[in-house]
């Protein structure tokens, strides 16, 4: 299976984060990719696509707010890196968005999501991973990986959020119709809930979004991944949300699975984007469930049984010791 990666995306690191009100070291750092880089074997440079497949999904204001945001930061005086502290609830227009500190609320979705340096370019090569797996499965391979770094499913359209800039998977996704697949399918089986993907897809048929994760009662992104959120108008039925207790092993997870498969299989998609996250390992520091590294490959294999050409996208994952054996295990489970 061909493997993507871009060295660009190493250059998002964020000094800190707001953690069950402290501030900690990023969980989403460099050596996440480096960890994975490790023990997959062989991988590939992303080829340059360019922004019209990011414009596809994203706004222009949103690009061009992360693209300069940490400058803006920079230039108005502010040490550190730039996130979000006060957002517009008060929707009454036009929103002031002169300054930096209001763009910042803007265009986020939490405090924890943080424009370093290196963001934007980080976050851009990741989307290019992406569309570059995407070229392998659109030209005929079974199955490729994107070591997608920033990951990317809380982020929407115009909203960064859950350490997400842009969304990888909603990028390729619809990059993928079109070059003319006509339905898409895409699974997130990251511990959290992909709400920047299923936003991004709420009202649309053409695209299936299947979610497996932690029950958004008990955790982020609390708001969104209920059961019955399930699509509207054109979408109505094309959203599947399979939230699972704290605590969940693989008896548990498999069984979702089973009924995550059934659902797609039933869409009859001509291609599959599997949103992978090992955040829901046995060990992560900031999750809760209880799957071990020998189960990634039966998740693996079990995806793999659908026979769909697949699109195999890294998103979350921070226990830092086993990230590269769990890819690994779930790729060659594949
Ligand atoms: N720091 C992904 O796994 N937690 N994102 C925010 C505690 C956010 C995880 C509060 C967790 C987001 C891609
Ligand atoms: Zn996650």
């Amino acid at each position: 299976m061909r493997c993507f990666r871009d060295a660009r995306q190493l250059l998002h690191a964020p000094a800190q984060e707001l953690h069950n009100g402290s501030f900690v070291p990023f969980a989403e750092h460099p050596g996440r990719a480096q960890a994975i880089l490790s023990a997959i074997g062989p991988t590939e440079p992303a080829s340059d696509h360019g922004e019209a497949a990011l414009l596809r999904v994203h706004p222009c204001d949103y690009l061009d707010f992360l693209k300069s945001a940490f400058a803006d930061w920079r230039a108005a005086g502010r040490p550190g890196d730039a996130a979000g502290y006060v957002w517009p609830v008060v929707r009454r227009r036009p929103l002031r968005l002169e300054r930096i500190d209001a763009r910042l609320g803007r265009y986020s979705m939490d405090a924890s999501t943080p424009v370093a340096e290196g963001t934007w370019e980080a976050a851009y090569w990741s989307t290019q991973t992406a569309l570059s797996a995407l070229d392998a499965v659109l030209a005929g391979d079974r199955a490729a990986f994107a070591l997608c770094r920033p990951p990317g499913h809380h982020a929407g359209a115009d909203y960064m959020g859950g350490y997400c800039y842009l969304n990888a998977a909603a990028v390729a996704a619809q990059a993928a119709i079109d070059a003319g697949r006509r339905r898409v399918a895409i699974l997130d089986i990251d511990y959290h809930h992909g709400n920047g993907t299923q936003d991004i897809f709420y009202g649309r048929g053409d695209v299936l979004f299947v979610s497996i994760h932690a029950n958004p009662a008990t955790d982020y992104p609390f708001y969104w991944g209920h059961a019955d959120e399930r699509g509207e108008g054109a979408g109505k039925g094309a959203t599947l949300n399979l939230p699972l207790p704290r605590g969940t092993d693989m008896a548990g997870f498999g069984q979702a699975l089973d009924a995550a498969l059934a659902r797609i299989a039933g869409f009859a998609p001509d291609l599959l984007l599997c949103s992978y996250g090992a955040d829901t390992f046995a060990g992560d520091p900031i999750s809760f469930f209880r799957i071990e590294t020998a189960d990634y490959a039966v998740i693996g294999r079990r995806i793999a049984a659908l026979g769909l050409p697949t699109l195999l996208l890294m998103e979350g994952g921070y226990a830092i010791d086993a990230l590269g054996a769990n890819v690994a295990s779930f790729l060659s489970g594949f």
